[in-house]
């Protein structure tokens, strides 16, 4: 290869790295926490650890828990559809770098509740953990983004 044609090939290599560039998004989400009925084990049978029966769930294997469900948008009224594989996971937030995250959380359950993300840059009034910053305590009825 002679060095014209590897500097014609270094040129597309930019031109493709400098249109290829990163351009940050704005993704929003809207999700809501809500009280439900979830079956750890709706087939009836342990399908994890069969050899050690159903008694791992207790007595029952129907139990209230809260779950964070994903929502089209701002009416909270259509749920984004979840793989069936997620079980009872809430959803999965998906950016890449230099994007920015916007959750629209909504309590919907009966206790206050929050949502405190891993893996991203945050401030404290994002954090929703530790009773730190209003993001933290969403009181029933009440949204945070
Ligand atoms: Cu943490």
């Amino acid at each position: 290869m002679n060095t014209t044609c590897i500097k014609l090939l270094r040129l597309l290599l930019l031109t493709i790295m400098a249109t290829g560039t990163v351009h940050a998004e704005i993704r929003e989400y809207w999700v809501a926490a809500e009280k439900v009925s979830w079956n750890y084990a709706p087939t009836g049978k342990n399908l994890i650890r069969p050899d050690m029966g159903m008694g791992v769930w207790g007595h029952q294997l129907t139990y209230k828990k809260y779950r964070y469900i994903q929502y089209t948008d701002e009416t909270f009224n259509k749920r984004t559809p979840q793989p069936e594989w997620m079980g009872i996971l809430g959803p999965q937030i998906r950016a890449v770098e230099g994007d920015t995250i916007k959750v629209h959380f909504l309590n919907r359950a009966d206790k206050p509740l929050s949502m405190h993300p891993h893996g991203v840059m945050y401030n404290e009034q994002n954090e929703g953990a530790d009773m730190k910053g209003p993001g933290a305590f969403v009181k029933p009825g009440q949204s945070f983004t």
